[in-house]
């Protein structure tokens, strides 16, 4: 699919991504964006995205990020989705999805139930911004579109290092390095710089770890109670499940922590392929990629995990792990 196709008849275009916009959703949301300035200067075009991480914020066009207005009833001629694998990961922006004229869905989670009009799902992609980048034309990919891009690739692919990583991967990342981004500075700052909070609270998380079934799975969780005690907030929590994961000996790690509601928010990060998170995930209403995927539970943490661990048990004995 090349996205010039799609958008040359159209007048009007809205762009969004998932919820509690990642790396990867924003990348692509603002390469895109980026992209349609430049090309089709004509098309009157929105981003619409939650309050994206300060993180991302230097990347060209963050600025023009917009809330949805759901009392708004306009009809874009488009909706592209970037980086959501079903409609209510969208928010508030399913309102525009739901009026538009033609939708278009670009992802790579392998929970997406292809829920647009036109569909590019690939599940096995590093990234939704290597395959929005390859739609692209590439001749009109210049270093603003490119770090985007870059960013997207780079925080989903943990720099180049999960299985998700292909050769097409590395060959498009050393596409949009000969553009002139600066991919050090991007690398570090997107993936490695962390804040004072984010040290602290994993510093708890770390300290309340606990190893399962040989030490094949680890798990812990923080409290409101702990992420007010070092100030820190859902955004600092970024890393946090990967640190546990690299633990020596281990195949799943899982996280929570607790959002103001009283409510949950796990991840779980997966190596080898003894075990699908995604179809997990599903069982507690999340969703995800294989081995990396989330979840909303409410009730007791500790309990939960006790939960998770004895279905983590119940794959490992069928299987035979
Ligand atoms: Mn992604």
């Amino acid at each position: 699919m090349i996205i010039d196709d799609v958008l040359k008849d159209k007048k009007s275009v809205a762009i969004a991504g998932h919820v509690r916009p990642d790396g990867d959703c924003v990348g692509s949301c603002l390469g895109l964006f980026n992209y349609i300035r430049k090309e089709f200067p004509e098309i009157e075009v929105y981003v619409y995205l939650d309050p994206i991480p300060k993180t991302f914020g230097f990347l060209k066009s963050a600025g023009n990020i917009r809330r949805v207005n759901t009392y708004e009833d306009r009809s874009f001629d488009l909706f592209v989705s970037l980086d959501c694998g079903d409609l209510s990961r969208l928010g508030d922006a399913a309102h525009y999805f739901k009026k538009a004229k033609h939708t278009l869905c670009v992802d790579h989670h392998l929970s997406n139930d292809s829920f647009a009009d036109m569909n590019f799902v690939e599940p096995e992609a590093s990234s939704t911004c290597e395959l929005i980048g390859n739609m692209m034309r590439k001749e009109a990919i210049d270093a603003d579109i490119a770090a985007c891009l870059y960013t997207g690739m780079v925080t989903d692919t943990g720099v180049f290092q999960y299985s998700c990583t292909h050769r097409s991967t590395m060959e498009f990342a050393g596409f949009l390095m000969d553009t002139g981004i600066d991919y050090s500075y991007i690398v570090d700052h997107v993936f490695f710089e962390k804040s004072i909070e984010s040290l602290k609270i994993m510093g708890i998380a770390i300290d309340k770890a606990k190893q399962y079934l040989d030490g094949k799975v680890i798990a812990s969780f923080v409290t409101g109670e702990d992420m007010k005690q070092v100030g820190a907030f859902p955004r600092h929590m970024e890393g946090i499940v990967s640190t546990l994961r690299s633990v020596r000996g281990t195949r799943v790690a899982f996280f929570l922590y607790e959002n103001l509601d009283g409510s949950y928010k796990g991840s779980a990060r997966a190596f080898g392929d003894d075990i699908n998170l995604a179809e997990l995930a599903a069982k507690y209403g999340g969703g995800g990629h294989a081995k990396a995927a989330g979840f909303t539970v409410q009730g007791d943490p500790e309990s939960f995990i006790e939960k998770l661990v004895a279905d983590v048990a119940a794959i490992y004995q069928e299987k035979n792990v």
